[in-house]
């Protein structure tokens, strides 16, 4: 199939309630939507950067530049190769992984649609469901926090996830185990801590979380080897790890135990699978991680998240939790035992709905052939 026309844009999602980590607090959350389109068929992307440079160096305006200017012109009136293909084209283009997932989500499905298969298909998942975790952010209050664990585990959820910072840590830990005992419990610090806070952290150590994920820097994996070697809790990376490189040299210095892939956050789908693949060879456990994504980027998670190597709870929660209205039909319900379906329609497997990703658009463009 030769790529005839992509559309980018940019939407703003109203999030049901406020989202609050240690880098800051969003309400709304902004993302570009990508259409890649050919042979009368449409593959559909999205690109999790965020407004500002805050959990990493990328912005919905970097993002736009060079989807738009270096990315979009390498394939356009291009065949359409298995996207795998693409991660070799495209490492001309130094960083820029949120820039480059965009697009490559949206010729996975393009792709899969292309091939009739599901993107689950596609990608070689096995799974028919997919563990349900949530990621719970900073509250005005511990009581508020309490009541916001209380609902998630009523609602099934698998696992809760606390974002902590220094401050709203051991805390609220202490009185999450308190209420709820040994539910299955971890703390993301969005890279809020340095070696210097070794004592504090190893604090942790009593409260038996899963794991704590990126505690130091957003590009640091030598002091966290550090870290994993003085402490008894795992270690999870998140925003260290932004390609199968990263991925590599982490395992080689023992940075971490556990990896959270975002195929947003490392370049792709092709990506994701390597370091899953990387990671399944070396014993090191694998979730899937979210940035909040509408239901398109949802889709492309679910089916990651399907391949055999995802074992622990994923940052995938229910459509509802995250949006009023999801841009995609059927929406993400949580399901039995507190998991997602993954869908079994051809490509992502989800239809988008126009005139709803028409009512949150705020910018636009077309490329043609
Ligand atoms: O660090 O995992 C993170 C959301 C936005 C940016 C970074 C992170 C998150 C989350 C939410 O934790 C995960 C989700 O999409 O449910
Ligand atoms: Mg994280």
């Amino acid at each position: 199939m030769r790529i005839e026309r992509i559309e980018l844009r940019v939407v703003e999602m109203a999030l049901v309630e406020p989202f609050e980590t240690s880098f800051g607090r969003e309400e709304v959350r902004p993302a570009i939507l990508v259409a890649a389109m050919g042979d009368g068929l449409t593959g559909w992307g999205e690109c999790v950067a965020g407004a500002g440079p805050w959990y990493s160096y990328e912005t919905i305006e970097t993002a736009w530049h060079i989807l738009g200017d270096f990315l979009i012109p390498t394939i356009l009136d291009q065949q359409l190769d298995h996207p795998e293909a693409l991660t070799q084209e495209w490492k001309r283009v130094r960083g820029h992984p949120m820039a480059k997932a965009g697009l490559e989500t949206a010729l996975w499905d393009l792709w899969a649609r292309s091939q009739n298969i599901s993107l689950k298909e596609a990608l070689g998942g096995a799974k028919d469901r997919v563990e349900s975790g949530i990621s719970l952010g900073i509250q005005p209050s511990i009581d508020a926090l309490l009541e916001r664990v209380e609902a998630a585990l009523e609602k099934g959820y698998r696992r809760v996830k606390l974002k902590i910072k220094p401050g709203w840590d051991l805390d609220i830990i202490q009185a999450v185990r308190e209420r709820f005992g040994d539910i299955p419990l971890m703390a993301d610090a969005n890279a809020a801590y340095t070696l210097n806070d070794l004592p504090l952290l190893k604090t942790l150590d009593e409260y038996e979380l899963m794991m704590i994920e990126q505690p130091f820097r957003y590009d640091d994996l030598v002091d966290h080897a550090e870290l994993q070697r003085q402490l008894k809790t795992s270690v999870c990376l998140d925003e260290s790890v932004k390609s199968p490189e990263d991925a590599r040299q982490a395992l080689a210095l023992g940075s971490c135990r556990i990896i959270n892939i975002k195929p947003g956050r490392v370049g792709g789908l092709a990506s994701a699978k390597r370091i899953h693949d990387l990671c399944m060879e070396q014993n090191v456990l694998v979730w899937c991680g979210g940035m909040l994504e509408t239901g398109i980027g949802r889709a492309h998670n679910v089916a990651l998240a399907s391949l055999p190597g995802f074992s622990l709870p994923n940052d995938l929660s229910a459509s509802e939790r995250y949006y009023h209205e999801d841009l995609v039909e059927p929406p993400f319900v949580l399901e039995q035992g507190g998991t997602l379906a993954v869908p079994e329609g051809s490509g992502i497997g989800v239809k988008v709905i126009e005139n709803r990703l028409e009512r949150v658009t705020v910018r636009r463009t077309i490329s043609t052939a």
